[in-house]
């Protein structure tokens, strides 16, 4: 579990925190502004007991691209850049993002383990979800490959289910390190009729536009697969700017 140590001052979202894989772990729900140390946890409900009242979004890409800093700085705006971290595992966060319709949707963010070689998502990373958040680093090539690559397979593992696909070039304050051109990748996103960005957990505001339009799309009225129109937020926080 990667619990925030402190929470920013826009720190509006519930963490989610358990052990074992995601889909079968048993987890609370701790409301927001609590902290270790500034008070107990509070368990609000069981996290079992939310399931389906939120979208379900992979984040995912190579190792070492910034996925759970960027979860953590979006959502609580608690990482430092350049600050040493733990290879993820798998977790799983809770927030609830501010569509641009003005409608508050929660929103479950997988954070998954980085892939190395020739490691593959797992599979249950496929199902039911909603929403992907494709991860490079502008300092590596080898992580918009792999972004190419995940593109593929989610397509290929799409059934008839609508699914909302961002692209994020991370590390974007290391121009000076770039092997990834900005517009070669913009062009490959046209292609691949995806959205995206380069952004860098440094600034937290260039992570806000993405994951706004990413919450749009996925709850717009005419999709009516998985989101009712009726759904309201019960979540603990918001991602406001
Ligand atoms: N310069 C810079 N460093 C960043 C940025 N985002 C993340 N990092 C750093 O990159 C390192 C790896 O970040 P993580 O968030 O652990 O990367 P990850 O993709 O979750 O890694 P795995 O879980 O091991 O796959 C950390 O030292 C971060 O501080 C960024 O935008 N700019
Ligand atoms: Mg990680």
């Amino acid at each position: 579990m990667n619990a925030p140590s402190s929470a920013g001052p826009s720190c509006t979202a519930a963490l989610l925190c358990g052990s074992g894989s995601a889909e079968t772990r048993k987890c609370f729900i701790y409301k927001k502004g609590q902290q270790k140390g500034a008070g107990r946890y509070h368990v609000t409900e069981p996290y079992w007991s939310r399931m389906g009242k939120s979208c379900k979004v992979v984040v995912c890409g190579q190792n070492s691209v910034g996925k759970t800093a960027i979860l953590e700085q979006l959502l609580y705006g608690a990482h430092v850049v350049g600050s040493q971290t733990m290879e993820t595992q798998e977790d799983i966060y809770v927030g609830t993002v501010e569509t641009d319709r003005g409608v508050r949707e929660q929103v479950r963010f997988y954070d998954t383990r980085g892939l190395k070689d020739n490691m593959e998502l797992p599979k249950h990373c496929f199902s039911c979800t909603d929403g992907y958040v494709l991860v490079y680093s502008i300092d590596n090539k080898e992580s918009f490959k792999r972004v190419e690559i995940l593109k593929k397979e989610i397509d290929k593992s799409k059934d008839k289910k609508e699914v909302t696909i961002v692209v994020l070039g991370n590390k974007c304050d290391v121009q000076d390190q770039r092997r990834v051109d900005h517009e070669g990748a913009q062009h490959w996103a046209k292609v691949e009729k995806v959205k995206l960005w380069e952004v860098t957990v440094a600034d937290r505001r260039t992570l806000i536009e993405p994951f706004t339009f990413l919450a749009s799309k996925m709850t717009q009225p005419q999709n009516k697969s998985a989101f009712p129109l009726s759904r309201r937020n019960k979540g603990s926080g918001s991602l406001d700017s």
